[in-house]
């Protein structure tokens, strides 16, 4: 059995206020799927006291080094310090508005998995890609870079998180079906390289999961959980997620 994580991508988003709300909520989560919450960097230290012992904490990005003269930029031991357990490496925003390349994100995660940190690798195609049938190629050439960085066994501690661009931030999600055609693509690549690791790992989908939604996508054999974008911000919205995947 897999298990199974509903994670929220909090972006450039909230306040204390926000985390005192989940925090309060999240108590009522402690059984079923894993909950885990990705705050910006300021308010990873206000989480990591308020949220209840078994949510896990993660952040949205990582340095691909270990320290040094890069300002602006944090490590994966200043993560572990501060409490998390996972972080995000290749959101799609970061590789098109922050130009980060397969290599670059591959690098983070290599960091991330350093660090002690289990990294939630993200990838997905664009709209032209999906409609040039390039979706599989694509996806092919991210899950690669991070083999070639980090080996046959990359993904035994690893989270995957398969978010069709087209789906970001644009109200428009994939269908069960797209996303479980994906993701079985997804396991099957891993299991070229490593069968017990494509067998233990959690593939989240992300693209505008909504409570409303979240069932059907769920529902799917290879969809073991969710990256949550807009929705992790409403306490009852994420919570209801938690729970259709429990
Ligand atoms: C979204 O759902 O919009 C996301 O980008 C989740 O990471």
């Amino acid at each position: 059995m897999r298990r199974k994580i509903i994670a929220g991508n909090w972006k450039m988003n909230g306040d204390g206020e926000l985390v005192r709300r989940i925090a309060e909520r999240a108590a009522d989560a402690a059984s079923g799927a894993e909950l885990a919450v990705c705050p910006p960097f300021p308010l990873l230290a206000a989480a990591a006291t308020q949220l209840p012992s078994g949510v896990r904490l993660g952040a949205q990005d990582v340095s691909e080094y270990e320290a040094g003269a890069y300002t602006g930029e944090v490590s994966g031991a200043m993560l572990r310090e501060a409490g998390c357990r996972y972080a995000i490496v290749g959101h799609s925003e970061r590789r098109t508005l922050y130009s980060e390349d397969n290599a670059r994100v591959a690098g983070k995660y290599v960091a991330a998995q350093r660090a002690g940190l289990t990294p939630i690798l993200c990838i997905g195609e664009s709209l032209a890609e999906r409609d040039a049938e390039r979706t599989e190629a694509v996806v092919a050439e991210q899950l690669g870079a991070v083999f070639e960085a980090a080996g046959d066994r990359a993904f035994a501690e690893g989270v995957v998180a398969y978010e069709p661009v087209w789906a970001i931030g644009t109200g428009r999600t994939a269908t069960p079906e797209q996303a479980q055609a994906v993701h079985a693509f997804v396991r099957q690549r891993v299991a070229e390289r490593d069968t017990d690791s494509a067998e233990a790992l959690p593939i989240l989908y992300g693209g505008s999961m909504k409570a409303d939604n979240a069932a059907e996508l769920l529902a799917q054999p290879d969809v073991d959980g969710g990256l949550i974008g807009g929705a992790s911000l409403d306490p009852e919205a994420f919570l209801a997620i938690h729970r259709a995947a429990t």
